[in-house]
């Protein structure tokens, strides 16, 4: 997330609540160009994928030599955001058009990343054009995804093999509030029937009982918080949620039980992800607007 103004308006209303074991981040990478760091996530062989809200591409970035590689390039995209793994090193990519002209609406889709002949091999799965401003992306089941649209208001859901795709989730909770980026839904993730999904504008996080073979809604939203900037968010290990939130410089965990206490302090996080190895795989890896790839032991 880019716009100054909401930073300021997410600052004014951070709370400071849980002061407990506040861990220290480790610097892995930092970006200069691109640098807006926007999505996050690691291939099986301990690489770490990135996307720029700065720039329709993705690069790799190697912990051990601290060398980052541009690994994709998405056609005709200016802005690319959350990245997940929808097959043993084959990876979805939402990109699209979003600049100094603001945002353009159906210029955003899926693009596919694909390692596993050993070399990166990118393909457009899906342009979606009745879409608003894609961003967050999530796995849901049997080759789908979830798609948040933050201008919207809404959750589509795409098939991965085909890229049919629907409208699948419309909601409030949703939408941009007014003024500045115009941007509601951020980040989302589905785990265990429930999805859970951010307001970047509202600076709130919630939660939502979804089939988990339509992806219909089930029951009703519960908010987790509404005083914490909140951009996108991943799953502990434990079934914990940890959540980047951005100018509140922090990374805050949402525990099985509820119980809310801050992970870490860093500033301008914009998603986070666990390690795939078993190395790694309690190796919580963040990236942040100013372009830094960091790590965290949790
Ligand atoms: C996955 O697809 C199969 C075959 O279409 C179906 O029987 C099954 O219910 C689906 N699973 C989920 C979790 O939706
Ligand atoms: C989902 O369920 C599995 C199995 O019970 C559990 O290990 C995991 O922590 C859960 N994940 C979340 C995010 O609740
Ligand atoms: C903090 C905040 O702005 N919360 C709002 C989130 O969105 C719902 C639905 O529009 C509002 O009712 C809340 O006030």
């Amino acid at each position: 997330m880019l716009l100054a103004t909401l930073f300021l308006a997410a600052t004014s209303l951070v709370s400071a609540v849980a002061i407990d074991k506040r861990q220290s981040t480790t610097q892995i990478y930092k970006f200069s160009s691109p640098t807006s760091a926007e999505g996050i996530a690691l291939r099986s062989n301990g690489q770490i994928l990135v996307s720029f809200f700065d720039k329709g591409e993705m690069w790799s970035v190697d912990p051990a030599t601290k060398k980052g590689t541009k690994v994709a390039t998405f056609t005709d995209a200016t802005c690319s955001a959350g990245i997940v793994e929808i097959a043993p090193d084959i990876f979805a990519v939402v990109a699209g058009q979003y600049g100094s002209g603001g945002n353009k609406a159906g210029s955003w889709g899926i693009w596919k990343v694909d390692f596993s002949s050993g070399t990166a091999t990118t393909s457009l799965l899906k342009k979606v054009p009745e879409s608003g401003f894609f961003n967050g992306l999530t796995n849901f089941n049997n080759g789908t995804i979830l798609i948040g649209d933050a201008s919207k208001g809404a959750v589509w859901t795409m098939n991965v093999n085909t890229g049919a795709y629907s409208q699948l989730i419309q909601d409030p909770t949703m939408v941009p509030s007014g003024g500045g980026i115009p941007m509601g839904i951020d980040g989302l993730r589905y785990s265990n029937g429930t999805l859970w999904y951010t307001n970047v504008s509202k600076n709130t996080l919630y939660k939502i009982p979804v089939d988990p073979a339509t992806g219909k809604t089930t029951g009703t939203i519960s908010t987790v918080w509404s005083n914490t900037f909140a951009d996108d968010l991943c799953f502990g290990p434990d079934g914990s949620a940890y959540v980047a939130t951005g100018s509140a410089g922090k990374i805050q965990k949402v525990s099985p039980d509820g119980k809310i206490s801050t992970a870490a302090s860093i500033t301008g996080t914009t998603a986070c992800t666990f390690g795939k190895t078993d190395a790694d795989k309690s190796t919580l890896y963040i990236a942040a607007n100013n372009g830094v790839v960091a790590s965290l032991k949790v």
